[in-house]
């Protein structure tokens, strides 16, 4: 596929591993369906990578995918991954229905802060509390970027979007928090400003056995970053005079905004309003997993037949 199309320098990958990859040959030939600057593209060829370091099975990974702009990362990914566009908010539901038809696979599942959060809140704590054995990414670009920027819940206090423009005074959900408390058994947070770490955790959920929750802070400049100036809600979202117009400034002002797990302990909580805390919250990999309990429960109801 490499050199159908014209390359402009700009877009020419990096990395001498990208080319080799499939995710590089797609790049040469693909044009985004994302806005310049999305994180969405860095979070796709991530996940192509790990597919292909791992040389995983396609058939014992399905993608379910759920609604918003990160959906066309189906796409980008592997012309032979499974992938199924579940309901928004209901790719957990798939997710666990493929599960228990063969308890081999072990899908993941790509959701966004608002399909996890906000309509499949519900789905998503009775996926972590029955822990089964799947990876489930939440996208948190703050915001409903498919639909036109509206306030989500995770849109930052003070943060302004299409239904908050004189900025959003509403408590955010905490996707990490809600894992913890609804019993899922790896949760972690990283951001596409560490691809590295994002890298690792992939791997190690992919090794896990139950539910691993792994939020990814992303940006949406064009509906985030570029209606969040330096002018009113500034102040709650630590901007110190900087813009978040393009996609290498909204990088950085995740960064600034993002504090390691070890460094959050000995913070207050006024210091850590509004913050992002990035790092490994829990990895407990002797905890009961779905499917198995339900195999052991199947063979108890059956007897000798
Ligand atoms: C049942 C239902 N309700 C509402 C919608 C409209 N809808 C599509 S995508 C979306 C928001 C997606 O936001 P998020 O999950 O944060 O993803 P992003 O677009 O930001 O990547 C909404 C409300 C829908 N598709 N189906
Ligand atoms: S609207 Fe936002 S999330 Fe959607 S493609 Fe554009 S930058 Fe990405």
């Amino acid at each position: 596929m490499s050199g159908e199309l014209p390359m402009y320098p700009s877009e020419k990958p990096e990395h001498p591993y990208v080319l080799d990859s499939y995710a590089g040959r797609i790049l040469n030939t693909y044009s985004s369906r994302f806005c310049a600057g999305c994180g969405y593209g860095i979070i796709g060829q991530i996940y192509t990578r790990v597919f292909e370091d791992l040389k995983l099975d396609p058939n014992l990974h399905p993608l379910v995918i759920g609604i918003g702009c990160y959906s066309q990362i189906l796409l980008l990914v592997h012309a032979d991954a499974q992938k199924v566009l579940a309901l928004h908010g209901r790719a957990p539901a798939v997710a666990t229905g493929m599960k228990m038809a063969n308890p081999n696979m072990k899908p993941i599942v790509f959701s966004g802060d608002g399909d996890c959060l906000g309509i499949g809140g519900n789905h998503f704590i009775h996926l972590c509390r029955r822990n089964l054995d799947c990876v489930i990414f939440i996208f948190n670009n703050s915001i409903y970027g498919m639909t036109g920027g509206q306030g989500a819940p995770t849109t930052l206090f003070g943060a302004k979007s299409s239904t908050t423009p004189y900025t959003m005074f509403e408590n955010r959900s905490d996707g990490i928090k809600l894992a913890l408390a609804a019993g899922a058994t790896h949760v972690a947070r990283t951001t596409v400003a560490h691809p590295r770490t994002f890298m690792k955790y992939f791997k190690k959920a992919l090794k896990h056995k139950g539910t691993s929750v792994i939020e990814i802070v992303t940006p949406c400049v064009t509906y985030f970053g570029r209606k969040n100036v330096d002018s009113l809600g500034a102040e709650y979202l630590g901007l110190e005079g900087k813009k978040m117009d393009t996609g290498g400034k909204m990088v950085d002002w995740i960064k600034r905004n993002s504090v390691r797990i070890n460094q959050a302990k000995f913070m207050t909580e006024e210091e850590l309003f509004n913050k992002y805390i990035i790092g490994e919250f829990r990895y407990e990999s002797d905890k009961p997993e779905y499917s198995e309990e339900y195999a052991r429960i199947q063979k108890i109801a059956m007897g000798d037949k």
